[in-house]
C-alpha cells in the first residue's frame, strides 16, 4: 500500500518555489520573477519511491511572523496543517536572508528538507557553497537545484522519502545568549503544563512570545496561564528582546556560511549596471513608457498579417455555412449568429498571443520589479504604494489574479484602494475592443491609441486612488520596501508556454462564454418585438428595432445618446458584462457582419459608426463595469458588497463622464468629425 503525506513548498518570496511545484507536479502554476507571484495555497500530487505526496505550494514568506494576508496563508498552513515535510526553497544567491527563515522552520520542529535552488546562478556569479559541510551543519538534507529548468528534481524526492523514514526529529540548532534561554525557558514550562498549547512546539511559541509576535500573545492571552507568561515577558525588555533574537540568529547564520561557502563579493554585477540606467530618476519613466509603447505598437502591427488571415478564413466559413444550409434562421444562427459573432472575437487572437508574450518577458526577466520602483515615486503621491504597482501591471493581462496579488499589501487601507482601482487598468478583453475600433478609425496610429489607452488607465487608476485616499478611505501613507529581484533571461519555452496557455483560456472563452453570449444576442435579434408582427429570425426582423433586442435598446438608447452611442452599442456594453470580449462579438451580430461575409471593420468604417463614438467607445469600456469574474473576485476579497457597489457606480460614471467629453469636444471642434 502506499503511503500518504503531505509535503509543503516553502520560502522567501521568489526563491523558485512555483517553479520547482511545476517541475515536481507538472502543473502550469503562474511564475514570474518578482516577490508575491503565488497569493493563495496551490495543491498538486506525485508518487515518488511508492509514497503518494501531496504538494502544496505555498505564498512566500520572509519569517514565520506574517503581516500581509499572503504571508499568513503560508505561515498558517505550515503551523495549523503540520505537513509531514517542509521543503524549505533557497536561493543560493542570497543565503543569508533565505536561513533567517530556516532558522524559525527548525524551531517549529518541522521536518526540514532544503532545496538549494538557483544553484546555476551562484555559479554564475563566481560564488561557491559546500553542500555537504552547509548539511553536515545545519543537520538537514540539502539538494542543489535548477528549479526553472527542473534540475535536481529526482534527488529532491529521494531526499524527502529518506527523511520520511527517519524517526528522529530535525534538531533545533539555534540557541541564544544565556538570559534569552533561561526566559524562554521559564516559559516553556508553563507551556508544556497547560494542554491549551500542546498543538504548538514550546520552543517555538515560546520564541515566539519572546520576539513578540503578536498573533501568539492573541492566542497566549485566552489561556488561564497568561499571567504567569506575561510575567515572564516583563522581566525583560520587549524591543531589545526581538532585536538581540534576530542579531543572534543572523550570527548563527553567519557563522556557518564562512565555513561552508565562499561568496564573490567585489564583482558589480550586471543586473547593478542595467539597474543604474533603468531606475534612473530621469530615465526610469521614459525607459518604461518607451517599453509599453512599443509593445502596443508591436501588438497591433505584428497581428495584422495574421488577423487577415483569420479573417480570411471565417469569411470562408460563412459562405460555406451559407451554401451548405437551407432553413433559413438555422443558416442566419450559424452566419450571423455564432460566425459572425465568435469569428470576431477569434480573430484577435494574435493580438492576444502578443500581448501575452511581452506581458511575459516583462515579468521573467524582472523588469516588472523595477517598474514598481520607479512608479513608486509617482504612485507616493498619490496614496498609492509602489507595492500596489505591481497588482495593478498584472493587470494588464487579466484584473481577476491583478485583484488577487493585492494579498502582497499589508496596510488594509492601501490594499482596499488599490482593489478598486485595479479595474480601470485595461486587460486583455479589452484588447479586442481598441483593435477592432482603432484599427479600423486610426489606420496607422492605432499602436499609439492603444498605447494612449492603456496609459490612460494607468492615470485614471493613479488619480482615482489620489481622490479616494483623501476622501473615502483616508489614513497613514506606509512606506515601501521591496527586494528587487536579480534580472534572468527569459526563456523563450517559458514565454511560449505562458503565451499558449493565456491563447487556451481567450479560445476556450470564445468557445464558451462568448459563444453562449452571441448567440442569446442573436436570438433575442431574431424575436419579433411584440406588436411588430413579423416572423422568428426574418430579414425584417433580425438586428432592426423590430426585434426584441432592438425594442430594448431604443428604450436605453437615450442614456449613451449623448455619448454618440446607437441602441446596438448600448446593448453590446450590456453584454460586455459578461466578460468584455463580448462587446465586440455583439457588435459582430448586430451590425450584420455575417451577411455579406463582410468583415466589422468594414462595415464600421463604411459609416455605420463616426471616428468619434469609436473613440469614446474604447474609454467607455475601458472605464465602465468591470467583468463578471472581476466583480466576483472584488466582492469576495474586499468582503463588501457596499464597496463592490461603490466601484461599479464610480468607474460607470466615469466612463460616461468622459465618453460624453470626447464626443461633445470632438464635435464641438470638429475634430475627428
Ligand atoms: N536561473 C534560475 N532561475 C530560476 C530558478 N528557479 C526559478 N527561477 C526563476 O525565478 C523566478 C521566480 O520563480 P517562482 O517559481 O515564481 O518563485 P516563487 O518562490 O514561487 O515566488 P513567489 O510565489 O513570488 O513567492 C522566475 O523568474 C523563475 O523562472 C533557478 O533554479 N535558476
Ligand atoms: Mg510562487
Amino acid at each position: 500500500m502506499t503511503e500518504k503525506i503531505t509535503v509543503a513548498l516553502a520560502g522567501n518570496p521568489n526563491v523558485g518555489k512555483t517553479s520547482i511545484f511545476n517541475a515536481i507536479t507538472g502543473s502550469k502554476q503562474h511564475v514570474g520573477n518578482w516577490p508575491g507571484v503565488t497569493v493563495e495555497r496551490k495543491m498538486g500530487k506525485r508518487v515518488h519511491n511508492d509514497v503518494e505526496m501531496e504538494i502544496v505550494d505555498l505564498p512566500g514568506t520572509y519569517s514565520l511572523t506574517a503581516y500581509s494576508l499572503d504571508e499568513i496563508i503560508a505561515r498558517d498552513f505550515i503551523i495549523e496543517e503540520k505537513p509531514h515535510i517542509v521543503i524549505q526553497v533557497i536561493d543560493a544567491t542570497n543565503l543569508e536572508r533565505n536561513l533567517y527563515l530556516t532558522t524559525q522552520l527548525m524551531e517549529l520542529g518541522a521536518k526540514l528538507v532544503i532545496a538549494l535552488n538557483m544553484t546555476d546562478l551562484a555559479l554564475a556569479k563566481g560564488d561557491s557553497i559546500d553542500i555537504s559541510k552547509m548539511q553536515e551543519y545545519l543537520e538537514v538534507p540539502v539538494i542543489s537545484t535548477v528549479g526553472s529548468r527542473g534540475g535536481g528534481i529526482e534527488g529532491l524526492l529521494d531526499a524527502v522519502t529518506d527523511e520520511l523514514r527517519k524517526t528522529r526529529p530535525t534538531e533545533n540548532i539555534f540557541t541564544y545568549d544565556a538570559g534569552i534561554e533561561k526566559r524562554s525557558g521559564e516559559i516553556e514550562t508553563i507551556l508544556n503544563s497547560d494542554p491549551y498549547f500542546a498543538h504548538y512546539p514550546a520552543r517555538w511559541f515560546s520564541m515566539k512570545l519572546l520576539e513578540g509576535d503578536e498573533s501568539i500573545i492573541k492566542k497566549a492571552v485566552e489561556s488561564d496561564r497568561y499571567p504567569e507568561i506575561r510575567e515572564v515577558l516583563d522581566k525583560t525588555d520587549a524591543y531589545s528582546l526581538e532585536s538581540r533574537i534576530a542579531d543572534q540568529r543572523y550570527r548563527t547564520i553567519q557563522t556557518m556560511l564562512r565555513q561552508v561557502c565562499n561568496i564573490n563579493t567585489n564583482r558589480l554585477s550586471g543586473s547593478d549596471m542595467v539597474d543604474r540606467v533603468v531606475t534612473n530618476k530621469y530615465l526610469g519613466i521614459p525607459i518604461f513608457l518607451s517599453f509599453m509603447w512599443a509593445a502596443f505598437e508591436l501588438t497591433f502591427s505584428f497581428a495584422t498579417p495574421f488577423m487577415n488571415m483569420i479573417d480570411v478564413f471565417f469569411g470562408w466559413l460563412a459562405e460555406a455555412a451559407a451554401n451548405a444550409i437551407s432553413i433559413p434562421w438555422l443558416a442566419s444562427l450559424v452566419g450571423e449568429g455564432i460566425i459572425a459573432g465568435v469569428g470576431s472575437v477569434v480573430i484577435f487572437l494574435p493580438n492576444i498571443l502578443l500581448l501575452f508574450f511581452m506581458i511575459s518577458l516583462m515579468e521573467d526577466s524582472g523588469y516588472m520589479a523595477r517598474a514598481a520602483f520607479i512608479m513608486d515615486k509617482v504612485m507616493s503621491r498619490t496614496g498609492l504604494h509602489g507595492k500596489s504597482f505591481i497588482p495593478l501591471v498584472m493587470g494588464f493581462g487579466c484584473n481577476v489574479p491583478a485583484i488577487m496579488a493585492t494579498r502582497t499589501i499589508e496596510d488594509s487601507r492601501d490594499r482596499l484602494v488599490t482593489i478598486l482601482v485595479a479595474p480601470f487598468i485595461s486587460c486583455g478583453a479589452r484588447l479586442p475592443v481598441y483593435v477592432l475600433l482603432a484599427g479600423t478609425f486610426f489606420g496607422r496610429d492605432a499602436g499609439l491609441v492603444i498605447f494612449g489607452l492603456y496609459a490612460l488607465g494607468i492615470l485614471v487608476a493613479l488619480l482615482s486612488a489620489r481622490l479616494m485616499r483623501s476622501t473615502v478611505i483616508r489614513g497613514e501613507d506606509t512606506p515601501f520596501i521591496m527586494e528587487l529581484p536579480s534580472y534572468k533571461l527569459p526563456t523563450l519555452k517559458g514565454s511560449a508556454i505562458h503565451m499558449w496557455e493565456r491563447g487556451k483560456i481567450y479560445l476556450k472563452k470564445a468557445g464558451s462564454i462568448i459563444l453562449v453570449g452571441v448567440v442569446g444576442v442573436w436570438l433575442l435579434a431574431s424575436i419579433p418585438a411584440p406588436g411588430s408582427g413579423g416572423t422568428f429570425a426574418s430579414g425584417e426582423i433580425y438586428g432592426t428595432t423590430n426585434s426584441v433586442i432592438g425594442f430594448t435598446g431604443q428604450l436605453i438608447e437615450p442614456l449613451v445618446a449623448p455619448l454618440g452611442f446607437d441602441w446596438r452599442i448600448a446593448v453590446a456594453l450590456v453584454f460586455g458584462v459578461v466578460a468584455k470580449e463580448i462587446v465586440v462579438g455583439s457588435m459582430g451580430v448586430l451590425y450584420g457582419a455575417g451577411e455579406d461575409e463582410e468583415s466589422l471593420s468594414n462595415i464600421l468604417a463604411a459609416g455605420a459608426m463616426t471616428p468619434l463614438a469609436g473613440l469614446g467607445l474604447m474609454v467607455f469600456t475601458l472605464l465602465y463595469v468591470p467583468c463578471f469574474a472581476c466583480i466576483g473576485v472584488i466582492k469576495r476579497e474586499t468582503g463588501s458588497w457596499k464597496w463592490t457597489l461603490f466601484q461599479l457606480l464610480y468607474g460607470t460614471t466615469l466612463a460616461w463622464m468622459l465618453a460624453f467629453l470626447v464626443f461633445q469636444v470632438g464635435s464641438r471642434t470638429g475634430l475627428l468629425a
